[in-house]
């Protein structure tokens, strides 16, 4: 049977713009499985009650349900070990010390840059929502947090040791992307996805790596809907 997960869409239903959910689109497209995508809404908490979680992406393999982002990709390589994404052992921890980094170093900062085009892209119907709980969250209003020179300055500290790292080899992970690729590129893909606002320096070797990100896996990323189309 065909693997599904539950996918959160924007205003335009084809707009699929989840930093979690782009991990595991890019983890599906790496591990070579076919998948089907439900779009799936912020309010729509009774349609996940199945999985007793309120949040995307939840997988379905079978029988079996996978919530959680990161548990998603340690799934699939427990059941497709073909082509592992994290690993064991030690390549494991790495790859759980760089989700924390992205999480919660990049991805705030990155939210910074497009929390207003985020909450445009989003579906009338969630907007209320999403200002309700992402204020309560940073504590202030979102025309206080969107601060995208700010960010973006903030950004390129942050992203100086993956900077070194991607001027020593084409992805994260060596010659060919891998978990340490799926797991930065899905925040990164998630500020693309919604907004114009440039993220890093054209002539940043993280552009050039995001760039080649958009073209991995039959550009499974660079096909996507994005703002730009809309
Ligand atoms: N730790 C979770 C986080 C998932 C998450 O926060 N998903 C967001 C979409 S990007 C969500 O579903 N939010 C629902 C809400 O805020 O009510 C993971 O890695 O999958």
């Amino acid at each position: 049977m065909a693997i599904t997960f539950y996918d959160l869409c924007g205003r335009d239903e084809r707009l699929r713009f989840s930093p979690y959910c782009w991990r595991v689109r890019m983890v599906l497209a790496h591990k070579d499985i076919s998948y089907a995508a439900v779009p799936w809404r912020f309010l729509e908490k009774d349609a996940l009650a199945f999985a007793n979680y309120d949040k995307v992406p939840v997988l379905i393999d079978g029988d079996t349900v996978v919530t959680d982002s990161f548990d998603i990709m340690r799934y699939l390589d427990m059941a497709y070990p073909d082509k592992p994404v994290l690993g064991e052992g030690v390549s494991y921890q790495r790859a759980h010390f760089f989700k924390l980094y992205v999480e919660r170093s990049v991805t705030p900062v990155l939210f910074r840059i497009v929390a207003l085009d985020l909450l445009a892209a989003i579906h009338p119907d969630d907007r209320a929502y999403f200002r309700e709980t992402r204020e309560a969250r940073f504590g202030m209003r979102l025309e206080d947090v969107h601060n995208p020179e700010q960010g973006r300055s903030q950004l390129k500290q942050l992203l100086a040791p993956v900077r070194d790292q991607l001027r020593a080899s084409a992805f994260l992970d060596g010659e060919a992307p891998s978990g340490a690729d799926y797991l930065l590129f899905g925040s990164m893909m998630w500020a693309y996805t919604v907004s114009l606002e440039r993220l890093v320096d054209t002539n940043d070797p993280v552009d050039e790596w995001f760039k080649r990100m958009l073209e991995v896996h039959n550009a499974v990323a660079g096909k996507a809907i994005t703002i730009r189309d809309l």
